[in-house]
C-alpha cells in the first residue's frame, strides 16, 4: 500500500536538553524516513495553545504548557510511506514507564515523578492532526 504522507515529529525540551537528538533523529533516519524540513524553535504559549488544543482544561495541561515552553524544541517535518503510524509505533506509547523497550519513550524515557509526562517526542495523530500541527510550526 503506497500512502505517502508527512508528519510534524518533536523532540520536546527534555529531549534537547539530555543531548537525545542525535539519538533520536539516528533512530527516523535509521528507519528510512526523509527528513524534508527540521529547525530549532523556542515555543512559546500562543503556538502551544494551538498545538495542544485538544487537551485544553485536562489537569496536565498547564504542566504540560510550562514543560514545552521550558527550553527549545526540534521540530522536524518528516515523509515517507505511512509515517503518520510508522513514527508513533518508533516513538512508543505516551507513557515512558510502560512504553514497550525498543522505542524511543521505552528504551530512553522514564518516570520522573512530575505532573507531566516528560516522554521526549511528539508525532502527529493522523492526516489532518499532521496538516494542521506542521502549519503551525513550519508556517
Ligand atoms: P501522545 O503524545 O502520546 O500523542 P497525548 O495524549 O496527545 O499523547 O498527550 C500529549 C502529551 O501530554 C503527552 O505526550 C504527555 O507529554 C502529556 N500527557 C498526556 N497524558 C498525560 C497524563 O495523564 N499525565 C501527564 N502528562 C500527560
Amino acid at each position: 500500500m503506497t500512502t505517502i504522507e508527512e508528519t510534524l515529529v518533536l523532540v520536546k525540551p527534555d529531549g534537547v536538553a539530555r543531548g537525545l537528538t542525535g539519538e533520536i533523529l539516528r533512530r527516523i533516519e535509521a528507519k528510512g524516513y526523509a527528513l524534508v524540513d527540521i529547525r530549532l524553535v523556542q515555543a512559546d504559549r500562543e503556538l502551544l495553545g494551538k498545538h495542544y488544543e485538544e487537551h485544553v482544561g485536562k489537569p496536565f495541561y498547564e504542566p504540560l504548557v510550562s514543560f514545552m515552553e521550558s527550553g527549545p524544541v526540534v521540530a522536524i517535518r518528516l515523509a515517507g510511506n505511512r509515517v503518520i503510524e510508522g513514527f508513533r509505533s518508533l516513538a512508543g506509547t505516551t507513557d515512558p514507564t510502560t512504553a514497550a523497550p525498543g522505542t524511543i519513550r521505552g528504551d530512553l524515557g522514564r518516570d520522573w515523578g512530575l505532573a507531566v509526562q516528560q516522554n521526549l517526542v511528539h508525532g502527529s495523530d493522523s492526516p489532518e492532526s499532521a496538516a494542521r500541527e506542521l502549519a503551525l510550526w513550519f508556517n
